[in-house]
């Protein structure tokens, strides 16, 4: 195979002639070694693909899935690939479409509550695709299309073209439309924050400043909420390359003093020599009102900076003094909130001042009640310590939160399936679902809108767990009984596949076609059918395509193509894309069978705010006041008092200031070491991490001795809105009155499809809050919880979490 080199043109000298290499040619003049391509699909073979948790080799024996390896670029693969063999063919795969039964009987009359605790009818293809369309039909002639809900929030896999949210739109929207979502469940309150403040969600998506700015600037690196290694397993589309653990490592080797400031001691503190200050969950706001209190009163603000860059610091300004409330918002104050101590915090703004600092706040702080204020109090002390647009200084959002965010600027990507034009214009934030179901035609406020719950009558759903990811299960429960018809594509008996009326078995990625690429990584991946279709599954796009037919739409859905027809597609616009940055990508065919690209993506400084930094009004931001906003005379004018016009410490109704006797500890549910989500959790790697089959519970000495735990045992996590059963960990790396519990595991709940039963195996949602962060954000709280935790003693009943329901 001949290298291939490609030039990238025009765009300044920094971005002049890198050479980008095919696969086949890179190992080669990489020196890589052993990048072998794609195989023909035929017998034993071996080939690289991409998925979320990273591209990997895929090996299949007379046609199975028999192991996986790294790729061998990949400087920190995770371990989790290792589940892919074994989740393939796993009992829990759903065999054939089938239908609940008292559903298939009395369609719209079944009793919706029934749903999770009947048995399944099998069916067969045709007729499960029948049933689907003529549910559509019915719901439209009867409703309209304001009565579709098929946002179909979820992670899915990687692949650009099988993208299910994608594919679920389409279908709906050239039928006519459906209700869709707004924001998201990972940052959806800062996401609606930050343009307000900055003009931009920039500093969540990027890019913003890079990390070889970091290793060669940074003195101090401030993180609020540490910057866990196990959430840098996972690129949203895929990557070849983790890089956020390489970057963290490479800060630690040049010197870099970092801090977490988070409740759980997690694995980098030690791994980074990182100092950790354990805080009270949902505080950290009154930390950094401290912190710039100090800055303030010291002398040590850069006003300066203030002056030039931001508005409305004469308003802040007194209420960080007290002046306007009468509670200075002095370190000593800070430390009754945070039970940081108030020489710590002074210090560390002491530091902060005398050092070239970055601010890396993770997502985790806003998924709680008032999360807007944390990042908003991050924005208000970058800007008191006037480093933003400096080399190495000022703040960031998605550093640490997931791989790979923190990448240089390029408007390249592979374009996904397209959705089509949805005319129907009703919305809800994402995280407002069960208000939605419950509450039909009630009005409800978001980011200045007053807007109003449509009355949903069918749900189609593909790619997504909302029976893992809604918080307060069982108001999700009654809230779910209401529609009238609920469709669900699974490869999995997912606790939402066992919740439908109709349930399509989908393919995995490693059962067809895809293109893997992701703008957060150079690489675009093949990703070439591997297995036949385990039992009867499809494509979701296949299925699609047959719902569009039956309904007379199924050449605009398909526009004529098959699978590698939509392939070659997206890949020639791709091409067109590419173009524009002064790529040249090869032919389709030369792409497929040699399986990579290696696109020529800069790893130079970018940094963020610089040129704004540099002349404020050339480069004014896309706010009111065309600088950044420490007061927001529009949040303001809003009148939420839930999130007023500045940074404020607001107290939720659920955190330890308030803890009681019925709920004493504050639980975090932080996403899983061994998943992602609920993806993997029937995987080998999670199963191992059980504890007598439950999901394992993290629990200080201080708090398990007066309940008399032990590692190892089970116990009850409840509060008034649920309970579940968790395997417990006695371990200091949480603080006195926190509990761990990560997100992800399938609910099993004793007595199924009735809320209120706990739930067997170890799902936080049971007791999380299903409120919004604020009128402003509406995003999911799921950080703020008090709860109980009691021993369990006697027989437990089975975990039965992956067993396929009844089917009649
Ligand atoms: N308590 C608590 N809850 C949380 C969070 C938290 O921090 N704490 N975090 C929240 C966040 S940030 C998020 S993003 C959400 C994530 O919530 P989800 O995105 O809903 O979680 P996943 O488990 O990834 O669900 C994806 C589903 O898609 C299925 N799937 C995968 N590939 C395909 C395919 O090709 N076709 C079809 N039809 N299905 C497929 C998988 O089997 C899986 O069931 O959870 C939220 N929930
Ligand atoms: N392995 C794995 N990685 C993932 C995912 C996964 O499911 N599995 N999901 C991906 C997705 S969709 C998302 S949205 C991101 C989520 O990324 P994050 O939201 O950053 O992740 P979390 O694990 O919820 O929380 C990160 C840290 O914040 C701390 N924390 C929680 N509450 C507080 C608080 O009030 N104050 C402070 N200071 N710290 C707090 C937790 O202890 C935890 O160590 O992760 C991504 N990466
Ligand atoms: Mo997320």
């Amino acid at each position: 195979m001949a290298a291939r080199e490609f030039f990238k043109i025009g765009r300044g000298p920094s971005l002049d002639r890198r050479r980008f290499l095919l696969a086949g040619g890179a190992a080669a003049v990489l020196g890589a070694g052993g990048v072998k391509p794609a195989f023909a699909l035929a017998g034993d073979r071996e080939a690289l693909t991409s998925s979320h948790w990273g591209a990997f080799r895929a090996r299949v024996v007379d046609g199975r899935l028999v192991s996986v390896a790294p790729f061998e670029r990949d400087p920190f693969p995770t371990a989790m690939i290792q589940n892919f063999p074994s989740i393939l063919y796993d009992k829990s795969r759903i065999a054939k479409p089938m239908a609940r039964k008292s559903w298939l009987e009395k369609r719209e009359k079944a009793d919706g509550a029934d749903r999770g605790r009947e048995a399944f009818v099998e069916l067969e293809w045709d007729q499960a695709l029948d049933l689907a369309a003529e549910e559509m039909q019915r719901v439209k002639d009867s409703y309209g299309n304001e009565a579709f809900y098929a946002a179909s929030y979820g992670w899915a896999s990687g692949g650009r073209f099988h993208a299910c949210d994608e594919m679920m739109n389409r279908l709906y929207a050239l039928y006519g439309g459906y209700v869709d979502d707004l924001t998201n469940y990972s940052f959806g309150a800062g996401m609606v924050l930050l343009p307000h403040l900055l003009g931009s969600s920039q500093a969540i998506g990027g890019p913003f400043t890079t990390w070889p700015s970091l290793v060669q600037n940074t003195q101090l690196i401030v993180m609020f909420g540490g910057a866990t290694f196990k959430n840098a397993q996972i690129t949203w589309g895929g990557s070849g390359e983790h890089t956020t653990e390489k970057w963290l490592r490479q800060c630690h080797a040049a010197g870099i003093e970092m801090i977490s400031i988070n409740p759980v001691r997690e694995d980098e503190v030690v791994a980074l020599d990182m100092e950790w200050q354990p805080i009270r969950p949902n505080s950290d706001v009154a930390l950094m009102l401290a912190l710039c209190h100090t800055l303030l009163t010291e002398g040590l603000a850069d006003l300066a900076f203030v002056e030039r860059y931001t508005v409305g610091f004469a308003k802040v300004r007194p209420y960080i003094l007290g002046e306007s409330d009468g509670q200075p918002k002095d370190a000593d104050w800070a430390a009754s909130v945070t039970q940081v101590p108030a020489d710590w915090i002074r210090n560390l703004a002491r530091k902060m001042a005398a050092k070239r600092s970055m601010i890396m706040t993770a997502w985790s702080l806003q998924r709680a009640r008032y999360g807007e204020q944390p990042w908003w109090g991050t924005i208000l002390l970058a800007a008191m310590l006037g480093q933003i647009g400096l080399p190495g200084g000022g703040f960031g959002f998605s550093y640490t939160s997931i791989n790979g965010y923190a990448f240089p600027p390029s408007s390249f990507n592979v374009p996904g399936f397209p959705r089509g034009r949805n005319p129907v214009k009703t919305r809800i934030p994402v995280a407002r679902i069960a208000d939605m179901l419950l509450q039909p035609g009630a009005e409800f406020e978001f980011n200045g809108r007053q807007m109003t719950y449509p009355d949903i009558r069918m749900i189609h759903w593909a790619g997504g767990n909302p029976f893992h990811h809604h918080q307060d299960l069982n108001r999700l429960t009654r809230a779910w009984a209401k529609p009238e018809t609920v469709i669900v594509h699974e490869p999995w008996w997912t606790p939402t596949a066992r919740r439908a009326d109709l349930v399509l078995p989908a393919t995995t990625t490693l059962e067809r076609n895809d293109i893997g690429a992701s703008p957060r990584d150079r690489y675009v991946f093949a990703m070439p059918q591997l297995v036949a279709p385990v039992g009867q599954a499809r494509n979701d796009f296949d299925i699609c395509a047959d719902i569009a037919e039956r309904l007379g739409y199924r050449a605009d859905f398909t526009e004529g193509r098959d699978e590698m027809g939509w392939l070659r597609h997206l890949y020639a616009r791709a091409g067109e894309r590419a173009v524009v940055e002064g790529i040249v990508l090869p032919d389709f065919d030369t792409f497929w069978s040699e399986g990579m690209i290696v696109l020529p993506r800069p790893e130079d400084d970018y940094i963020y705010l610089a040129d704004f930094r540099a002349d404020p009004e050339a480069n004014a931001l896309r706010t009111p006041s065309g600088r950044i906003e420490l007061f927001s005379e529009k949040i303001a004018a809003m009148g939420y008092d839930d999130c007023p016009g500045q940074a404020t410490w607001l107290e939720p109704e659920e955190w330890l200031g308030r803890a009681g006797e019925e709920a004493p500890l504050h639980l975090i549910s932080s996403h899983p070491q061994h998943r992602l989500h609920s993806q993997m959790d029937n995987g080998p790697l999670a199963r191992a991490s059980k504890i007598q089959g439950r999901e394992p519970l993290w629990l200080h000495p201080d708090d398990a001795a007066p309940r008399g735990l032990k590692t190892g045992e089970v116990a009850r996590l409840f509060n008034d809105r649920g309970a579940c059963q968790v395997g417990v960990i006695v371990s200091d790396r949480v603080t006195p009155g926190v509990a761990m519990l990560q997100e992800g595991a399938w609910i099993d709940p004793q007595e199924p499809g009735v809320p209120g039963s706990i739930d067997k195996h170890g799902n936080p949602n049971l007791v999380t809050k299903d409120i919004g962060t604020s009128r402003l954000g509406q995003g999911c709280t799921a950080q703020t919880a008090l709860v109980q935790i009691e021993k369990l003693e006697g027989p437990l009943p089975e975990v039965t979490a992956y067993d396929p329901p009844e089917v009649a």
